[in-house]
């Protein structure tokens, strides 16, 4: 098991001025933060990283979204990482997210929901090499 993890803060989270406070949860759920920057997605790097949903019906609007405005993608490192920032974060629909998580406490849609979360380790290392070089992540072991 990967004890790695990759977080976007999307646009939305950016203009509602919500990067403190879901930083802020995310490392009192016991996360490490081992990289993080502002980007604005390019048209193409937004539909590299949604390559897997190029088909879904969402597709245009998720590139539009992800394209609206900077963002802040975040590696974290975490026992269980995976699973449990998608706990801490909730359903993707805001609806049926559960009382207390991220997209529960502030995401307007199933569209606009404030963060993402890998889905799989495979993934989750995919994702942070999207975003970061090796060299920008700390060794979150070698922290003294
Ligand atoms: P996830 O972010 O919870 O893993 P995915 O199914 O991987 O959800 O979808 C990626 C993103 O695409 C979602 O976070 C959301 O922004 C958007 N999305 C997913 N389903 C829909 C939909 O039915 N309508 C509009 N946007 C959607
Ligand atoms: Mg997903």
């Amino acid at each position: 098991m990967s004890n790695k993890t990759l977080a976007i803060l999307k646009p939305d989270c950016v203009r509602k001025n919500l990067i403190g406070k879901v930083v802020s949860q995310i490392q009192e759920a016991g996360f490490k933060v081992s990289g993080l920057k502002m980007v604005h997605l390019t048209e193409d790097s937004a539909k590299g990283f949604y390559e897997v949903h190029s088909e879904r019906p969402f597709f245009n609007d998720l590139i539009a979204y992800m394209t609206s405005g900077p963002c802040v993608p975040i590696a974290l490192e975490k026992e269980n990482a995976v699973e449990d920032f998608r706990k801490l974060i909730g359903a993707t629909d805001p609806t049926k997210a559960a009382e207390g998580t991220i997209r529960k406490l502030y995401a307007e849609s199933i569209q606009e929901n404030i963060v993402h979360g890998s889905d799989s380790d495979e993934n989750a290392a995919k994702e942070i090499s999207h975003f970061f070089t090796r060299k920008e992540l700390l060794e979150i072991n070698g922290w003294k």
